[in-house]
Parts: C-alpha cells; structure tokens; sequence
C-alpha cells in the first residue's frame, strides 16, 4: 500500500529529526555504552540482519548502531529494476524500533537520489534502476513514495561525532577539496544543493584516496582522534588506509563491522584488532 510505506517514511523523517542524539546534522554520543558501526550495505539483507542480531538492541539498552549507504544493490525484479528499496524500508521500521540508538548516515547513493544525479554501480546507472522498480511496484503513486524516500534520505544525519573522539560517517572530502570544505553544513539546517556537487554533503560523501595529510587536518578541523567510514570498496570487508582511518564495508560476504567501547579512547590501530567478520554472526 503506497500510502502506508509514504506514512512510514514519514514517521523516520520525524525519528531523525527527533533523535535524542542529534545536533544539528550531527548525530552526538557520550562517554557512555558502545555503538556498532557498518560499512555500505547496498541491499545486502543478510549482513543488515547479522549487524541487527549482533547489535541486539533490545537486550543492551547503551548500545548504539551506525547504518549507511543502505540503497543501490541487492535483489533485482525480473526487469533488473533494483529492490534495495525494500531493505531501506526495514531499516526505517528498525529505527523507528529503536529511534535515539539506531543512526542512519548519509551516503553518496543517497546524496546522488536526493539530487536526481546519475550514480553507477558494476555498470548500472543505480537512480534510474531503483526507480523502474518502484514504477512497477508502487505505479500511479510511484512519484509520491520516491518524493518521501528523497525527503527521508535527506533527513539523515551526515555523520556521528562521538565524545571519544571517534568519527563515524560515510566518507570525507577529498585531498582537492578539504581547503574549501565547509564543516559549517554540521551546525546549520541542510539545504538541497549542499547534496549537489560542489556542495558540501556531497563533498563528505564522495571523496576517496585520502592522503594522512588531509586525514590529519580534517581530524584537527573536527576535533577527533579516528575516523570510521565506509565508502570504498574492501574486497576482505574492511581496511586501515591511514594512521586515523579504518573503512568497512557490509556489502559481500566478507563484510566486516567493528563496535567501539564509547568510554574508552581508541587509535585506528586498536579498533583494527576490533573488526568482526558478519559471517561469524549468526
Ligand atoms: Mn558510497
């Protein structure tokens, strides 16, 4: 029923903006309990389901969980139209299980769908995919769900600053960029065209390759220790690529995650010996 996935996203609109931990575009957590964090899950529900049982929410009521980069990948129907949607919807209901611990960040996928932007992955142009499926599947209402998963998407935080010093969000801007980078867009209301190149939701969710100089001066102009990001492509499910950098990745079947004790303070080095295969959850 379209009117009732519309209702739906509406009411995880409402969960991100109302979210406890949020400031501005930032999601904040204490000194306090941990938070699981995950790669890029582009439709992978068996991983979505493994990080959800690990997390196990109910039952470790500090506990926090990071998702990102949710859409773009997965299931096909019969045309090759992209179900990811589908996965997106559950993670909406799963924050909506659980709305001030459960922090949905804002990935490139989603930047790239808020703008109507060509986005490609293994040679498909993901926008138009995801949207001949939801054509087929939602038909005369099919624009009106796609406006509410836009609006969803651009209710997102940008990233999880923790008091730890820990960053978590989907990628950084790139060596090119981190001079003009405005690290403004954290504290003041999101704009459509901050999701649109150069702007800067789209700088923090494309940039890749980054140098240890830029890793250094974005972790000083941010003021934290680490950072936490998915983005990049990890063939063994995550990778330290810098003295303050690991990435995951939840795509496959060697996604990895890696949960931090948020009372403790953490180098890239010690998180490192911290990351967990999904595939020995179960
Ligand atoms: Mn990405």
């Amino acid at each position: 029923m379209p009117q009732t996935t519309i209702d739906l996203l509406n009411k995880g609109i409402a969960a991100n903006q109302t979210d406890r931990f949020r400031r501005g575009n930032l999601v904040r957590l204490p000194r306090k309990g941990s938070v699981v964090i995950g790669g890029d899950i582009h439709g992978h529900r068996r991983n979505f389901e493994r990080l959800i049982a690990y997390a196990d929410l109910a039952h470790h009521p500090d506990r926090h969980i990071v998702l990102q980069e949710i859409i773009h990948g997965g299931p096909e129907d019969d045309t090759g139209g992209c179900l990811s949607y589908q996965l997106l919807f559950d993670a909406v209901r799963f924050k909506l299980d659980h709305p001030d611990r459960v922090h949905i960040v804002m990935g490139n996928h989603d930047t790239a769908c808020i703008s109507s932007s060509e986005v490609m992955k293994n040679g498909k142009e993901m926008n138009r995919a995801m949207g001949s499926a939801l054509d087929r599947e939602f038909r005369h209402a099919s624009s009106e769900v796609k406006q509410a998963i836009r609006q969803f998407l651009f209710s997102q935080p940008l990233a999880v600053r923790c008091e730890n010093r820990t960053w978590i969000s989907h990628s950084l801007p790139a060596d090119r960029f981190v001079e003009t980078f405005d690290a403004g867009v954290f504290d003041r209301e999101l704009r459509p065209s901050d999701c649109e190149k150069p702007g800067p939701a789209y700088l923090l969710t494309w940039g890749r390759r980054h140098s240890q100089a830029t890793l250094d001066r974005l972790a000083q102009q941010l003021d934290v220790d680490v950072f936490l990001l998915g983005h990049q492509a990890q063939t063994h499910g995550w990778c330290q690529a810098g003295e303050n950098l690991i990435i995951l990745a939840c795509d496959h079947n060697h996604g990895c995650f890696v949960e931090v004790d948020l009372t403790g303070v953490w180098t890239a080095s010690e998180l490192a010996e911290r990351v967990v295969p999904l595939a020995s959850i179960h």
